[in-house]
């Protein structure tokens, strides 16, 4: 499972806050807390910020780097802007793995990003979605990944650089979307051998919900069994990544030992 953690995003107002004001206080201590919990990868994303977004994503990535030497997912909706973000964080930071967060299959957005990628060795997510928005049925999803998957290879990214995003919608707005997504993980895992990974940006399931960590922790069971392998979540949700490690499990993804959590912990070189 590839944790990658939600958490440094400007959504969250101690996030926004600290990039405004470029104070590296809260960023330090929400990444430390982020790879204590077990993620594997720091997303990050400036949400609604102030300023050069270029010049907040090379600032947060660095502060980010201060406190972990994991690889960094810079994410954001805006091709032109992630593209020359990438370039100039891996000026920066150049022992740093990136991902890109990411393209969609729109042939202009992976014109601007797939180079990207392949110029700087970095993995990248494609959207299942093209210049005519989410697909509400799985066919569309499964066609979009697939012009992604093709391109990104044909760019010379291999397999397991390259992550597909079936992209889950609050369940509260579109209750027929988390099982076309699901279905849509399965067709898509019989695309090539090996296949890319499957990822989720997983809390937008619950958004505007009650038992949001219910439901996040549910899903992403039931995302898992179904082929998922990364999802960008809260790694500092014990409940949740512990749901995680049971599911692969008993997937016999991990050896099984009694005290399997603590074993998998281990093997990340994580405390507890
Ligand atoms: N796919 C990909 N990337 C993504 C998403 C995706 N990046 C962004 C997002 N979706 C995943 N990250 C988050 C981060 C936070 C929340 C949801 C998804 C979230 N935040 C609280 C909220 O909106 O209720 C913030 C609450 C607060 O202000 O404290 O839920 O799908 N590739």
């Amino acid at each position: 499972m590839h944790i990658f953690s939600e958490r440094i995003n400007g959504m969250y107002r101690d996030v926004r806050s600290a990039i405004n004001e470029k104070e590296k206080a809260a960023v330090l201590a929400l990444t430390k807390e982020q790879v204590a919990g077990g993620a594997d990868i720091m997303d990050i994303n400036l949400g609604p910020t102030k300023g050069d977004p270029v010049e907040n994503f090379v600032w947060l990535a660095q502060t980010v780097a201060e406190a972990t030497d994991l690889p960094i997912s810079l994410d954001s909706a805006k091709p032109k802007m992630l593209a020359e973000a990438v370039r100039r964080v891996k000026e920066a930071l150049p022992n740093t793995r990136l991902v890109i967060n990411s393209s969609t299959a729109a042939p202009e957005n992976m014109e601007q990003l797939i180079p990207v990628a392949a110029e700087t060795g970095s993995a990248i997510i494609g959207l299942t979605m093209d210049q005519e928005g989410v697909p509400g049925n799985v066919e569309k999803r499964v066609e979009c990944g697939a012009t992604f998957f093709m391109a990104a290879m044909e760019a010379g990214i291999m397999p397991e650089d390259i992550y597909l995003d079936p992209i889950i919608l609050p369940v509260n707005v579109a209750q027929k979307q988390p099982m076309n997504v699901l279905e849509a993980i399965r067709q898509l895992s019989m695309l090539s051998d090996p296949p890319p990974h499957f990822i989720l940006g997983l809390s937008n399931v619950s958004q505007q919900c009650l038992f949001r960590n219910l439901l996040n922790r549910t899903y992403l069971v039931m995302a898992i069994s179904a082929g998922l392998d990364a999802a960008i979540m809260d790694a500092a949700d014990k409940d949740l990544v512990e749901a995680a490690v049971s599911a692969e499990v008993l997937m016999e993804k991990h050896l099984y030992s009694d005290d399997y959590i603590k074993a998998w912990k281990m093997q990340k070189g994580i405390a507890g």
